[in-house]
């Protein structure tokens, strides 16, 4: 019987590892290498189960013979041992991801050392699946920053749209995180959060003209993170001057922000729901695009989004000039477009969504305000991958507070409000300990 030996690095099984298994057993009497905790180090891997506990779930296998430990990365060492006739290995030979190994020079040691007794390689097509790719959806249900980066990029290309809601502190983003309802059958909820200027500021008593700076909205951004598990996506206003931009928008992505939206906007930037009366200039097609190509730049994430917001149709531009801009944004490197309208109905809105759809390679986001009888379904039917309710928990949340205030003062006492309140034995224990 020949003596086969194979190699694996994984401590996560699926199906191709059970059918390299199956092949190699079919050559002789097997015997797997596991790697060492030691040389998955040397990988840059943090191993999951000691290498102990490795050796006994590769031993379990059906057609394992043996199980050994390899303690170094090169087969040199375990080939001169075991001597096998036959070295059975994934024809995966990329380099790990960050490391300076050269895994080509490896499959050579491995072919010269067995040549010495006449032994050799069988590889095995390695295509379908990747162990990095099961591992992440894994830990799908971290809050960890990038974890919770990848989700909304799960969410994109799972479900027909992306539900947003704002949030603006940490009690609005508990409401986001688990409001959730059951419509005949089937549980909705919202999938993450936007961070709103417009919702951020009024919280702080101030207006939506990006006065509230930088490491404020980081404040509000941390608050809602440490209490929530959703993607978050930044309301980034004009993104400041480039020359800012490229700073701000590492921290940001550093903070676990899943995407942010920034606007072709200049000067003293105006709340979009003013119109034309907000006084406000847009940026030229090139200043903006040069803004979206320098943060791409400043980004390491691969799953963080950049999301151009076009402000023509509030701007009374013309649809035209929303397309030609949507297209040059595209160009200049974004990950998605978000449309905005003020109308009453969505009728500019569908009229760019059905010409955008002619040359969309990135998701699309709209911000219902104002033309709010359009439904969700309706978006999606016109390619609207994300909708988000922009400033909805603040407007809810400021007349409420507004008519205690006021039966208060009316009545001299605070009996008459009672109605309007949540009980005191609810709000202790509405966030557990
Ligand atoms: C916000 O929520 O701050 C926005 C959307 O930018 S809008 O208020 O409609 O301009
Ligand atoms: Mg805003």
């Amino acid at each position: 019987m020949k003596k086969v030996y194979t190699v694996f690095t994984t401590e996560i099984l699926h199906n191709v590892h059970i059918e390299v298994i199956k092949k190699a057993a079919e050559l002789g009497e097997l015997t797997v290498g596991i790697y060492s905790d030691n040389a998955l180090e040397q990988l840059g891997r943090v191993p999951i189960m000691k290498q102990e506990q490795r050796v006994v779930v590769f031993g379990a296998l059906q057609g394992v013979a043996h199980v050994v430990l390899q303690k170094e990365i090169s087969y040199v060492k375990n080939l001169n041992t075991l001597k096998p006739d036959i070295v059975v290995r994934g024809n995966n030979w990329d380099n790990p991801r960050g490391s300076t190994l050269d895994f080509m020079q490896i499959r050579q040691e491995i072919i010269d050392t067995l040549a010495q007794w006449g032994g050799k390689l069988v590889e095995i097509p390695y295509t379908q699946i990747k162990t990095d790719e099961i591992i992440s959806k894994i830990s799908y249900n971290s809050y960890l920053p990038e974890v919770r980066r990848r989700k909304l990029n799960y969410l994109i290309n799972s479900k027909p749209i992306v539900r947003i809601i704002e949030a603006h502190n940490g009690l609005t983003g508990l409401i986001a995180e688990h409001t959730n309802i059951n419509v005949n059958g089937e549980d909705k909820n919202f999938h993450g959060m936007w961070v709103s200027s417009l919702c951020d500021s009024t919280a702080k008593g101030k207006p939506d003209i990006e006065l509230v700076d930088h490491t404020s909205r980081l404040e509000t951004i941390e608050q809602i993170m440490d209490i929530t598990t959703k993607p978050i996506i930044l309301d980034g206003d004009s993104g400041g001057q480039t020359g800012h931009f490229v700073h701000n928008i590492k921290t940001i992505e550093r903070s676990g922000v899943s995407a942010i939206i920034i606007e072709d906007k200049i000067g003293l930037k105006a709340n979009s729901l003013f119109g034309i009366a907000g006084g406000q200039e847009q940026d030229t097609i090139e200043g903006f695009q040069n803004k979206i190509a320098e943060g791409k730049k400043a980004l390491t994430s691969k799953e963080f989004r950049m999301i151009a917001r076009i402000e023509s149709l509030i701007l009374k531009k013309g649809l035209e000039d929303a397309l030609t801009r949507a297209k040059a944004y595209i160009d200049a490197g974004v990950d998605g477009i978000m449309i905005h309208s003020n109308q009453k109905d969505p009728t500019e809105i569908l009229a760019f969504c059905d010409k955008f759809a002619a040359f969309k390679t990135v998701p699309l986001v709209t911000v219902p305000t104002t033309y709010n009888t359009i439904t969700e379904d309706e978006l999606a039917k016109r390619g609207v991958n994300i909708v988000i309710y922009a400033n909805h928990l603040i407007r809810a949340a400021f007349p409420a507070m507004q008519n205690t205030a006021i039966s208060i003062l009316k009545h001299g006492r605070s009996k008459e409000a009672d109605d309007m309140l949540m009980s005191i034995k609810d709000v202790i224990s509405l966030i557990p300990k």
